[in-house]
């Protein structure tokens, strides 16, 4: 069986022609934003791209093939068909199936490599959950991302995860982080988790460096690069501590466990906090892009 992996034609001929592209993922548009925001969400962060002269790659299972690059129908039936969240593991069943579904960052990341695409801009990465001891809660994004040789931007990871446990697992994992112009790790809403990163780069070419620097020594893990929200686009610190408290009782209450879990939180969240997580949570997304995209540009450029 080859691999049924379908490349638009636009990123087809960016990636023959050494052009740069980026690849987002689709989980956040099936389950990690509300409809209908969510697929003006999906069309303004492939157009964020453009505008930057960068191919937009959005990355999805569709009718049993691997998706990289969605015509505009595709991107509607990702923000409104139920599909389900597909993590790596879910890959050859939804295949074998010719089944329909939305990439976490874990599954993104495997399918952006599969096409070749270097670069990868998310939200917010998976991590280690609170509680995690007991439970084995840990997000597929981190052992991927340990395997793949991508570099994703993200804000951090969320503070509904164990952020300390985070860090230390993508330190065992062997991942490069790269705080992106700090030295603080982001906490997706907040700028600053309060947790110190060893390494800082300035800028995008900072960050293509440290990529062929890792393809000279044949690594095998990806790049996490850093990205904070400025902090006057953040969200109000006490509004969040309020949600996420709230949301992690009710996630409890609920005994949810698996897959649930962060959908659950981040739907919750949005409702607690009036929408204003919402605001803060595309603001994140976008940020990342467009950092996404200069890396791209950077990378294309060398
Ligand atoms: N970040 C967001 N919104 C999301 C997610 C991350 O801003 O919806 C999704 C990503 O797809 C990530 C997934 O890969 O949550 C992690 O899920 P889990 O914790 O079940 O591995
Ligand atoms: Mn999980």
């Amino acid at each position: 069986m080859t691999i049924p992996l379908s490349i638009s034609p636009a990123v087809k001929s960016a990636l023959e022609e050494g052009w740069p592209v980026v690849a987002l993922e689709s989980t956040i548009i099936s389950h990690g934003l509300p409809r209908p925001d969510n697929l003006e969400a999906a069309r303004r962060f492939e157009q964020l791209l453009t505008d930057m002269g960068v191919v937009p790659a959005t990355i999805a299972v569709l009718d049993g093939e691997l998706k990289a690059g969605l015509t505009d129908d595709e991107l509607v039936r990702v923000a409104s068909e139920d599909i389900p969240k597909l993590s790596v593991r879910d890959l050859p069943i939804a295949l074998a199936r010719g089944g329909s579904g939305a990439t976490t960052v874990a599954a993104t990341s495997s399918i952006a490599h599969i096409a070749g695409i270097r670069v990868f801009a998310t939200g917010g990465l998976g991590g280690v959950h609170r509680g995690a001891s007991e439970t084995f809660d840990e997000s597929a994004d981190l052992t991927v991302l340990s395997q793949v040789p991508i570099t994703v931007v993200s804000a951090g990871v969320k503070s509904i995860l164990d952020i300390p446990a985070t860090l230390e697992r993508l330190e065992t994992l062997s991942v490069p982080v790269l705080g992106y112009g700090t030295t603080r790790f982001p906490s997706f809403w907040l700028t600053d988790s309060g947790h110190e990163l060893d390494w800082s780069v300035p800028d995008a070419a900072a960050v293509a460096d440290v990529m062929a620097a890792r393809d000279a020594l044949g690594q095998q893990a990806g790049i996490l690069v850093a990205n904070p929200l400025p902090v006057e686009q953040q969200l109000d610190p006490a509004v969040h501590d309020r949600a996420l408290a709230d949301a992690l009782r009710m996630a409890d209450e609920q005994g949810l466990s698996g897959k649930e879990v962060t959908p659950f939180l981040l739907l919750t969240i949005v409702g607690l906090t009036g929408g204003e997580s919402l605001a803060v949570n595309l603001k994140i997304a976008e940020n990342n892009i467009r950092v996404a995209g200069e890396i791209a540009l950077s990378w294309a450029g060398r």
